[in-house]
């Protein structure tokens, strides 16, 4: 028998020892070899990712964890900048390494870009905006308006039905599930106006001859012109409407003219308005 044997036990187990010295005295002793049962590990054998994300590498089946880089523990964060290996090994109770399980991060390089332009970037509501994407690579869409409407078409129309402004985002992936995004600022979507001007002058002279009013957003709109005695020598419902200062086709007298309007917005708002308009010749 060796004097120092080597055993490799499968599991704890007892030794004995017998010895005798030169003198014939002999003796016995015995030594317990624990074995420690190495963990099983479980872990994915490969992960996939977009070149600037990471992912987090997590192992199961043992208490302590030795990796690649160095760190402990169950899981790591890991961004590689390309398709990297690593490994992970369990370690036992009694600081036994065990076998290295290997992982291998694919850096996907292939990634899309996302681009697009709106037909008009202001207006007044409703507002219907036609966004034509100029990505590239893009194999799905996601478009938020910034209205909490949300689109998934390629060239979207969205209509606007209230003054603001509002940031357009666009998320799109590519047919290996990378990501790429672009928020355009802003859509501005202007309240409803009404111009109206205090002065006329319906010479003939091509010149501020007719009285009109600009307006936008209006859905409805009423107005009555009134001479100085309360006589209504004006009226029209609609908005294109001019009064070119006569009435019943003679020139009206220079002079003020009262005039009240009604709207109603698009967005059921309801505007009345009285003022004077001074005609002159
Ligand atoms: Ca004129």
């Amino acid at each position: 028998m060796a004097v120092d044997p080597i055993a490799q036990p499968l599991a704890t187990q007892q030794f004995n020892v017998n010895g005798t010295d030169i003198n014939g005295c002999r003796n016995e002793d015995s030594v317990e070899v624990m074995v420690f049962q190495l963990p099983t590990l479980t872990t994915s054998h490969t992960d996939s990712i977009c070149v600037g994300l990471g992912t987090v590498l997590i192992a199961e089946g043992a208490g302590d964890y030795i990796w690649s880089t160095g760190d402990d523990g169950p899981s790591i964060a890991v961004t590689p900048g390309n398709t990297t290996d690593y490994w992970v090994a369990p370690v036992g109770p009694n600081g036994c390494i065990g076998d290295t399980f290997d992982i291998n991060v694919y850096v996907e390089r292939v990634l899309p870009l996302a681009a697009f332009e709106p037909d008009l970037q202001e207006g007044f509501y409703p507002l219907p905006v036609t966004f034509t994407d100029e990505s590239q690579g893009a194999t799905r869409y996601s478009w938020d308006f910034g209205d909490g409407e949300t689109s998934q078409d390629f060239n979207p129309v969205h209509t606007y039905n209230a003054p603001g402004e509002y940031e357009v985002k666009l998320i799109l992936i590519n047919e290996i599930g990378c990501p790429d995004s672009i928020v355009y600022q802003f859509i501005k979507v202007n309240d409803f106006n009404l111009y109206t001007p205090n002065i006329y002058t319906p010479n003939g002279d091509n010149q501020n001859d007719l009285f009109a009013i600009r307006m936008n957003s209006i859905e409805r709109f009423e107005i009555r012109i009134f001479d100085r005695w309360g006589r209504q020598v004006f009226s029209s419902v609609d908005q294109n409407f001019f009064w070119d200062g006569t009435k019943n086709g003679t020139p009206a007298p220079e002079g003020v003219y009262v005039y009240q309007l009604e709207a109603f917005t698009f967005n059921g708002e309801r505007i009345e308005r009285e003022g004077t308009v001074t005609l002159v010749r």
